[in-house]
């Protein structure tokens, strides 16, 4: 077996992605490429657990493979692939069913707020992170790059792997969540004290890797800010902290380093500068998204690439998972 770190992580073709999608996760998808060959899965059986229209989900699957592109994500360096191409892995939730108990899925939080906002609370958002385990594990994964609200979900992959190999026998690796150092929770910029999120999140508050420049610029300028006027991170300071972290990435520099550069600056300054250094950040990456969406059928061949890379890296898994468990395919 090859000694080179497994990557892999999943992403919602919900809604449009924000920038705390593109900070938290993509971002990191892409500096992944340089430890390894990461499988970036486009998780649509995921996203039918809510209520959707089937029209946009089609498109935001297509729209979501485009914006990994152009984020960076080269398909000779790393695999895109649709959740729904790949048969093992609603096979491999169903096996992991029965090494995951109630009482775990209960514990969930991402359950509990999802069901809170739904008025049909489905099933398969209460099983939802036993699809999400069989992703992880189909690929014998050692990294698995998120943002921080998704910590829980890869514990319980680790602790479901480590069941089902105490009972049936060493099946899977034992994966493990890395985090950015800065960017791992981005706050809503109207209310910081939630993390910005396309289904729970504020409109003004959610800024959109798509957005055009002005949009931008508002949203940052109207950000919610705290009483005071230092600009340093502080746990009751919410809203400019989590201004100070998307300086510190968009301009790539310590959040240490924005904090002396902007000692003495007022807020209002400080927010107008953020808006600009986020337009830069996201400029490029909307250029290459405009260019792939013009080419349907390239995009399309590249997921079809990804699908077929897939399956071959996770049948062999799947095929050990079925003989362990004595579920005897012929
Ligand atoms: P929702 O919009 O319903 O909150 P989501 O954005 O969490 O959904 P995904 O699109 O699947 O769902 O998330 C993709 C990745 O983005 C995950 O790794 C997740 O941890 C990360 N992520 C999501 N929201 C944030 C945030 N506010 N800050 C940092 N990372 C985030
Ligand atoms: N549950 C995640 C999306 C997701 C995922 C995965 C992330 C599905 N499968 C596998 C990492 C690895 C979310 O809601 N953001």
């Amino acid at each position: 077996m090859s000694t080179t770190i497994r990557i892999f992580s999943g992403i919602q073709p919900t809604g449009v992605k924000h920038l705390g999608n593109y900070i938290g996760a993509i971002r990191q998808y892409v500096a992944s490429q340089d430890d390894g060959h990461p499988f970036i899965c486009i998780v649509d059986l995921h996203s039918i657990t809510v209520a959707h229209d089937p029209a946009e989900l089609r498109e935001s699957t297509l729209s979501v493979a485009a914006l990994l592109f152009a984020a960076g994500l080269d398909p000779e360096r790393s695999t895109v692939f649709v959740q729904s191409h790949v048969s093992a892995h609603p096979e491999a939730a169903w096996l992991l069913g029965s090494v995951t108990s109630f009482g775990e899925l209960r514990r969930m939080t991402q359950f509990k707020e999802k069901a809170d906002q739904q008025e049909f609370v489905s099933a398969g958002l209460f099983t939802y992170p036993v699809l999400q385990a069989a992703d992880i594990l189909l690929y014998q994964t050692d990294v698995v790059p998120i943002g921080e609200d998704q910590r829980q979900h890869v514990e319980l992959t680790r602790d479901v792997a480590e069941r089902f190999n105490a009972r049936y026998g060493e099946t899977f690796r034992l994966p493990r969540a890395v985090f950015p150092e800065v960017g791992a929770r981005i706050m809503d910029l109207q209310e910081p004290e939630r993390k910005m999120s396309t289904t729970g999140g504020t409109a003004q508050g959610t800024l959109l890797v798509l957005d055009p420049p002005e949009a931008i610029r508002k949203k940052l300028r109207s950000a919610v800010t705290d009483s005071g006027r230092d600009i340093v991170r502080s746990p009751d300071k919410a809203g400019i902290t989590n201004l100070i972290e998307i300086m510190s990435v968009a301009t790539d520099k310590e959040p240490e380093a924005i904090e002396s550069r902007y000692d003495g600056e007022g807020y209002g300054t400080f927010k107008q500068e953020v808006g600009e250094a986020v337009v830069s950040l996201l400029e490029p990456v909307q250029r290459r998204y405009e260019e792939l969406r013009s080419d349907e059928a390239e995009l399309r061949r590249l997921i079809a690439l990804g699908a077929e890379n897939a399956r071959a890296a996770s049948a062999p898994t799947l095929e050990a998972m079925y003989e362990r468990m004595g579920v005897a395919k012929p």
